[in-house]
């Protein structure tokens, strides 16, 4: 493979240039994902993109998360984006969501979608308390009264996914559509997509993103977002009504990353509430507990995680990145946790020899799956990165941390901050200047 070559910036050029991506992507009270791509606010982005500026102003990233949660939904959905007026055109557009003709629970004052992605906001949250430590006492006032104020909305986010998207308690959280999860075209979906068949009379829209980014071979298939569009009609259909969605829609998937993402989440949201003296805090270890165990329970004997598709009840075992969710939820025995540590460095993942940086790819390069290029069927991704880094140190696997760590750090220096890269060449795919891109590199150089 030839590797793509580049100028390289110092530590501290790397920081520079990524607090300009973000001052750049600033539209005052919200950050776009990316300019062109995605003009709008999305919700675990807006998370990474706090855990960013918290490095630059504890204040401004408190303001994404404020933003976000302000299109929060009534009964405490936090939809995966927010739209802005005047931006560029991008589909599916509020009139498909149509989320306040369609739901009671919708707010009036926002256009928002109607789906949900990974809960990463408590991990924000719990570092923009962290990095409040360091500013004037003033300054420190202020923000812990906010999040003293945007705290409950957490909490009611939190109760919304063990209620609405656990209602049978088995601790893993259930998705209606593969951009739930965060990762859309990732071949964990692809089982459960094959039953998703739209009805002969259903008319797609057009793409907006082929237009935006030029890129065919970087993103799904146009066979992939019929489907994706297809759900979203049939959620329409079933007016967002969760109760109503688990026994309808035709794509319904226990998704075992948001699941671990959500334990820890928990216990964040937590130990800002034991900081604070603001409750619920058995409520919340409760909740880490039951996801923590709802990951566990999918392990093979190599402590490696499955999802579950829900309408079968299988267990969906493709080899994506998602598997190492037991690292970020914890709770292996020793045993497994070393086994599961070993294959994430093993060739079949981070020691590929054919890698240009040791980093987990989003599917195993031995997985038939694998394609260098698409989206989230090869390429890695950042934030991804970021996610794995915090459950090594989280599970004790310092050595292993730091390698990824450094080499995370590396493959940002070459101050593209592309949305995600080639695993095999280095080379940056996807929208740019990505911010949570430019967000992790902040995080990671501090
Ligand atoms: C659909 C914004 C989002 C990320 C997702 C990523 C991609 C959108 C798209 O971009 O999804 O939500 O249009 O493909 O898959 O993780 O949050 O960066």
């Amino acid at each position: 493979h030839r590797l793509w070559v580049v100028n390289r910036l110092s530590r501290a050029e790397v920081a520079e240039r990524a607090a300009e991506v973000l001052r750049g992507n600033d539209r005052g009270l919200h950050t776009v994902a990316a300019p062109r791509l995605y003009p709008h606010m999305w919700s675990w982005d807006a998370a990474f993109i706090a855990i960013g500026l918290a490095r630059m102003s504890a204040s401004r990233a408190l303001t994404e998360l404020e933003t976000l949660f302000a299109a929060q939904w009534r009964n405490g959905m936090v939809p995966h984006i927010v739209f802005s007026a005047n931006a560029p055109l991008y589909e599916p557009g509020p009139d498909r969501w149509a989320s306040k003709e369609t739901s009671p629970h919708a707010p009036d004052h926002a256009a928002t979608s109607g789906l949900i992605q990974p809960p990463v906001h408590a991990l924000a949250l719990r570092r923009i308390l962290d990095a409040v430590r360091n500013t004037d006492a003033a300054g420190r006032r202020d923000v812990i009264a906010r999040i003293r104020i945007l705290w409950p909305k957490l909490l009611t986010w939190h109760r919304y996914l063990a209620d609405h998207r656990d209602a049978d308690g088995r601790g893993l959280l259930m998705i209606y559509h593969g951009g739930e999860s965060g990762m859309d075209n990732s071949p964990r979906w692809d089982t459960p997509y094959a039953d998703v068949v739209p009805d002969p009379g259903f008319r797609p829209f057009r793409r907006s993103d082929l237009a935006a980014l030029g890129e065919q071979s970087q993103r799904p298939t146009d066979a992939d977002y019929v489907k994706y569009q297809w759900l979203i009609e049939e959620l329409r259909q079933a007016r967002y009504d969760d109760e109503l969605a688990r026994k309808s829609l035709s794509f319904r998937v226990a998704d075992v990353f948001a699941s671990a993402i959500f334990a820890v989440a928990n216990e964040d949201l937590a130990q800002v509430a034991e900081e604070l003296g603001l409750g619920a805090v058995d409520e919340l270890r409760g909740y880490a507990e039951r996801f923590r165990r709802g990951v566990l329970g999918t392990t093979d004997d190599d402590g490696f995680a499955a999802d579950v598709d829900l309408r079968t009840d299988t267990a969906l075992r493709t080899k994506t990145i998602a598997g190492f969710a037991p690292l970020l939820s914890g709770g292996l025995d020793p045993e497994h946790r070393r086994r599961l540590v070993d294959l994430l460095l093993s060739p079949a993942w981070c020691g590929n020899p054919d890698l240009a940086y040791p980093l987990p790819p989003s599917t195993s390069p031995e997985a038939p799956e694998f394609d260098a290029a698409r989206y989230w069927r090869g390429p890695q991704w950042p934030p991804m990165n970021l996610l794995i880094i915090w459950g090594l140190e989280r599970s004790g696997e310092h050595d292993a941390a730091e390698r990824l760590r450094e080499a995370a750090l590396y493959q940002l220096t070459d101050g593209v901050f592309a949305e995600y890269y080639d695993p095999f060449t280095a080379h940056p795919l996807g929208s740019r200047p990505q911010s949570w891109s430019a967000a992790v590199a902040l995080d990671l150089a501090a």
